[in-house]
């Protein structure tokens, strides 16, 4: 396939191989990204783009649908298999775009709903005043607990008694701890609040058993595709048929929950879904039910233990002092580098560790270059490193940050990561890319 790009395009050929080298010499420690099969990549490659499809399976807009159609079934029912869902829409085109669509099924402009605040682990669609959550809805921002860097669910309920919100989220992006999807069902069902559980993270060590699954709990659920569950860049929305708070909160007749979320992606958010992505969404649910990939998931979270105990070990402070997860949080601030995240993150750029800047509970400093690092075991747990190679790598961050403007120990470590992913190739017999 990469053939006919090298011919037509030899400038995108040489970038996609550029990128290919970079991911297999370095370590990918960003929470939220993973490297999918060859099998989802091909399904990404296939005619399926090719193809409009505005509606759904046996109710479209245009002719041609019959394979279409099998393969948004097919995804659907492999998606509720997996997660236990009562419904399930494939079409949303990635994370923010779902959450859109709850946003635009539930609430009204200007009603009130709860999230995570960003600052504490939550998403920029959980109320950022930057985002449309936060400037087209009421958005009361809940936090972690000063001392202990938990989401106090005593307080949620506070919150949510005081406010009377009409949806609450229960979530995370930068959270290393659990959420208990059953204690945020029963504020919500105090206080008539619909529940929407985004979890994009943990979707992966949700299907694998290693965190508790938002289901039968939720109303709505959101996730991405591409994270620990690893399939194509994309989204699906999963829902109980019934709405529970239709009496309350809507004036027409239609009490079918999956009906109001299935029609305000489309027709209201979104137009032709994209058929490829779908195609790709269905092998890696099919990837995703097979027992290695429970095991993939375990191991993700025992490599995430690991490398946090390793960098305590070193010395480095961890939000919450470790991680029950697929993340961890690296809190700069004690070691006096409050401010510093954006210097860090380059730095191990250049010894080719791969993480991201992020904020950490109440900090003084910018979003811009806040005081903390993000990083995750996902993608390293991919190419099949194992407690050991996470151990070496909580080392070698320790010393990027204890050196991080020395560039010949960048250098030094650099060489040490590329010697050790050599034996974990990401892409083996990646021929097409020749
Ligand atoms: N950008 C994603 C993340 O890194 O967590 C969330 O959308």
């Amino acid at each position: 396939m990469m053939t006919h790009i090298k011919e037509i395009d030899p400038e995108t050929h040489d970038l996609i191989l550029q990128e290919l080298n970079r991911i297999e010499n370095g370590v990918e420690l960003i929470p939220s990204e993973n490297f999918v099969s060859r099998a989802v990549l091909q399904a990404m490659g296939s005619v399926f783009t090719n193809k409009y499809s505005e509606g759904y399976p046996k109710r479209r807009y245009y002719g041609g649908q019959e394979f279409v159609d099998a393969i948004e079934k097919i995804a659907i029912d492999r998606a509720k298999k997996l997660f236990g869902a009562e419904h399930v829409n494939v079409q949303p085109y990635s994370g923010s775009p779902a959450n859109q669509a709850v946003f635009f099924a539930l609430l009204n402009l200007g009603d009130k709903f709860m999230g995570l605040d960003m600052s504490c682990g939550g998403h920029l669609t959980h109320g950022s005043p930057v985002n449309f959550s936060g400037i087209q809805y009421k958005a009361i921002p809940y936090a972690v607990d000063k001392d202990t860097e938990l989401i106090d669910m005593d307080e949620v309920r506070k919150i949510a008694l005081k406010e009377r919100p009409k949806m609450i989220i229960s979530s995370l992006t930068a959270y290393p701890r659990k959420l208990y999807f059953e204690e945020f069902q029963e504020i919500c069902e105090e206080v008539d609040a619909y529940h929407l559980s985004d979890i994009s993270h943990i979707a992966g060590l949700i299907v694998g058993g290693v965190h508790d699954s938002p289901f039968p709990f939720t109303d709505v659920v959101t996730t991405t595709s591409h994270k620990t569950l690893r399939g194509p860049r994309g989204a699906i929305i999963m829902c109980k048929k019934e709405d529970r708070l239709h009496d309350k909160y809507h004036s027409h007749t239609d009490k079918n929950l999956a009906r109001l979320i299935d029609s305000a992606v489309f027709p209201g958010l979104q137009g032709g879904p994209h058929d490829h992505t779908t195609a790709a969404k269905a092998v890696a649910f099919e990837e995703a039910m097979k027992p290695e990939f429970k095991d993939y998931a375990n191991q993700i979270v025992k490599n995430a233990k690991a490398m946090a105990d390793e960098l305590m070990a070193q010395g480095v402070k961890l939000v919450t002092d470790g991680t029950d997860n697929h993340l961890m949080l690296i809190d700069l601030r004690p070691k006096g580098l409050g401010g510093k995240g954006k210097q860090l993150q380059s730095a191990m750029d250049k010894a080719n560790i791969t993480l991201n800047k992020n904020s950490v509970p109440f900090q003084e400093a910018s979003p811009f270059n806040p005081s903390g690092l993000r990083l995750g075991t996902p993608a390293v747990t991919t190419r099949g490193m194992k407690e050991d190679e996470m151990k070496f790598i909580a080392q070698c961050i320790a010393k990027v940050i204890d050196n991080y403007k020395d560039k010949a120990i960048l250098e030094k470590i650099r060489k040490e990561i590329m010697e050790m992913v050599g034996a974990f190739p990401i892409y083996p017999d990646f021929t097409m890319l020749e």
